[in-house]
């Protein structure tokens, strides 16, 4: 093929469906995402705050206050500006995502997270699914995603607090939350956890990078590092009214139960740190990008065109044990990637990151239109500034490894569409887990240090990321269910997955762990019709060490599906750690 000829061919796929997203328009007309022209903004670096400080030539705890603002922001240069939710140190500094904690590994970072929200919400609240029911005020809370923190600082879905401590959740305690950092070095992000409002939370803009560093590792690997070769990039997708406020249907999809909620938020626009569709101008050198998933329900199936591959160093929160290079990252929602891509091997001077993942994943709609493109680097054409001097090394760093302990506790878990039969619908009314509400009593009490073995099965049409909050997780296998409809039926009439039979459905259909998630990870896709074995570890992966402060503490943490939309009703479940 000619140079160019396929960035051709892409084109003339955007313009035949740039026609289908105008019909898409008439229907919603004051949406404007289809008339934004790509590539037309930089992509924007976020703030950074450092979680240490120096003193007397060592490093010490720090103290930050991060407070949550409703402003004004610009997602695009030809977009009237939004009002979002945006994190920040005051109103004026406060961004979409909003600045990039700098942890050291080993040093305590404090944080006093404050809420500065309006009287009323920007997006839907919908009062009939488990939330906070509340007339005045945005209840919201932080959680540390992949953050190995105690129960009081974990942002407990019903820890939420409003604008100046006014009305707090039944678990909240204290507004400055500690963050030991005592795990190992890697990628993280913060954002909103409040319990049935976190889709609307984030998608007002509560969300933001945490990355715990480890300067004598980061040195002795060698990948590309500092301010410009060292980048976050957060991708999620909203839609629009033409004048800019961020659209969310107002109607659900079975409105005589919820009349707002709906089953997945997609929009048509695709944000990265901030910016729909944005541009990077890039040397040909090696770049590290630490790619976040921090979209509602949207999963990205990422590509370069150009000749570009991605070499894979870390996923979520751990480095692999060696380099995989691959021509796609895959991420459900809320996983991270940890790549190294080399624009020396770009032909020509772009490249542009597209998606083709369907949505909701793996059967729902096909990618068409804008939707297919991320972002668009910008090659230099002639040689870096100053020569590349980074390197990627064969082998990283080994944790613990993933290996089931003897006679080893076994948890079943099954996801399933729950109805409630007191109406005609032919919709879920609920997305429980085993048929529990996030309201039950804890089911789940691993040992503090143990290592378990939970078997999710996966009874939707849909893919779901298995989220722990505390521990690390790992997939082992999925082996397809034989008859799962057949498992469904036995889970509606007796709601628990113990009772049905797992092992004479078990098939000989296995999907092994890819090589670029063979690790200790936060998040985890679970395949449908499926069940996903995985191992949880509940202590520190890096030497396996016990937490050092008390995790057994009220009020626990959660497990949850990672599709905002699915966690809000109500595909979460607490857990408790045990002594
Ligand atoms: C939420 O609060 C309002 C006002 O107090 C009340 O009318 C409504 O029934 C509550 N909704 C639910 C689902 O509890
Ligand atoms: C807090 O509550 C008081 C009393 O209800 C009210 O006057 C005040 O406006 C509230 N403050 C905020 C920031 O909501
Ligand atoms: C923007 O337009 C929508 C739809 O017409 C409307 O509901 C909303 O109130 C408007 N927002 C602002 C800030 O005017
Ligand atoms: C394409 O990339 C590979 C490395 O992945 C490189 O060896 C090759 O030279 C590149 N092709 C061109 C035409 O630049
Ligand atoms: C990069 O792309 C932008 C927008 O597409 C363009 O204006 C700019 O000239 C390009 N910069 C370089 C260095 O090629
Ligand atoms: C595993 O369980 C078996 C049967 O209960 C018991 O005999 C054996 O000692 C256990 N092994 C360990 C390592 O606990
Ligand atoms: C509940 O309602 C759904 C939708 O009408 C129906 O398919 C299902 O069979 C019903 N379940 C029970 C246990 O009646
Ligand atoms: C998948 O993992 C389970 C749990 O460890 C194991 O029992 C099973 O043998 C594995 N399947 C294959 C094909 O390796
Ligand atoms: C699966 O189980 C259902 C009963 O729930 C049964 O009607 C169906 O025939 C089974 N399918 C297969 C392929 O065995
Ligand atoms: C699968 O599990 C269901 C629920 O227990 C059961 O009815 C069915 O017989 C099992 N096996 C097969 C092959 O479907
Ligand atoms: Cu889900």
């Amino acid at each position: 093929m000619k140079e160019g000829t396929l960035f051709f061919v892409v084109c003339l796929i955007f313009v035949i469906s740039f026609k289908a997203h105008a019909q898409i328009s008439q229907v919603v007309p004051s949406r404007v995402a289809a008339d934004l022209e790509l590539f037309a903004d930089e992509l924007p670096r976020m703030p950074k705050l450092l979680g240490y400080s120096m003193g007397y030539g060592e490093f010490k705890p720090r103290h930050l206050t991060i407070g949550m603002y409703d402003k004004q922001w610009k997602f695009h240069r030809d977009l009237l500006a939004s009002t979002v939710f945006a994190y920040g140190t005051c109103r004026e500094t406060a961004t979409v995502p909003g600045p990039t904690i700098e942890a050291l590994q080993g040093i305590p970072t404090y944080v006093t997270w404050t809420n500065h929200l309006p009287q009323s919400h920007i997006l839907p609240w919908d009062r009939t699914i488990p939330v906070a029911n509340f007339s005045s005020g945005v209840p919201a809370v932080v959680h540390l995603h992949g953050g190995v923190q105690d129960p009081l600082s974990d942002g407990h879905a019903f820890a939420w607090f409003t604008n100046d401590f006014n009305l707090t959740g039944k678990t909240w305690t204290k507004p400055t939350y500690t963050y030991p950092n005592v795990q190992h070095a890697g990628n993280l992000w913060y954002h909103d956890h409040a319990v049935g409002l976190t889709r609307l939370n984030l998608l007002a803009g509560l969300i933001g990078g945490y990355v715990i560093r480890n300067p004598t590792l980061e040195a002795t690997l060698n990948l590309p590092s500092g301010r410009e070769f060292d980048r976050l990039l957060f991708l999620f997708d909203k839609s629009f009214y033409s004048n800019g406020s961020i659209y969310m249907d107002p109607v659900g999809n079975n409105p005589d139960i919820h009349p707002q909620w709906n089953p997945e938020y997609f929009g048509d626009a695709i944000i990265v740190n901030g910016k729909a569709w944005p541009y990077l101008n890039v040397q040909r050198r090696k770049y590290r990008f630490r790619i976040v998933n921090a979209a509602n329900a949207r999963y990205f199936r990422l590509s370069l065109t150009n000749n570009l591959t991605f070499v894979h160093v870390g996923s979520d929160s751990s480095y692999l044990s060696a380099p995989v290079e691959t021509s796609t990252v895959f991420l459900s929602v809320s996983e991270i990637a940890d790549v190294i891509i080399d624009f020396t091997h770009c032909i020509g001077t772009e490249s542009v990151m597209t998606n083709d993942a369907p949505y909701p994943y793996p059967t729902g709609t096909l990618i068409s239109g804008g939707l297919g493109f991320v972002m668009k680097f910008n090659v230099s054409a002639g040689s870096p500034v100053r020569p590349d001097t980074s390197t990627i090394p064969t082998t990283l760093v080994n944790y613990v490894p993933a290996t089931l302990p003897v006679n080893v506790t076994t948890r079943t878990i099954a996801l399933y569409e729950y109805y409630k039969n007191n109406s005609d619908t032919t919709k879920p009314t609920h997305l429980y887990i085993n048929g529990l509400s996030p309201d039950d009593p804890v089911t789940e009490t691993p040992k503090t240090g143990s290592t378990e073995l939970w078997q999710v099965i996966n009874l939707t049409p849909d893919n779901h990321p298995l989220h722990l909050h505390l521990a690390s997780i790992q997939m082992i296998n999925s082996t397809a269910l034989a008859n799962s409809s057949a498992f469904t039926e036995c889970m509606k009439a007796l709601g628990d997955p113990n009772k049905c039979d797992l092992k004479g459905n078990l098939t000989d259909t296995v999907i092994f762990t890819p090589p670029e998630e063979q690790t200790w990870k936060s998040a985890l896709k679970l395949e449908p019709g499926y069940v996903t074995y995985v191992i949880a570890k509940f202590n520190l992966v890096e030497t396996g060490a016990p937490y050092p402060f008390d995790a057994t503490a009220e009020p626990g943490y959660y497990y949850h599906c990672h599709i905002l939309d699915h966690e809000d009703n109500a595909m979460i479940r607490p857990w408790k750690l045990v002594p």
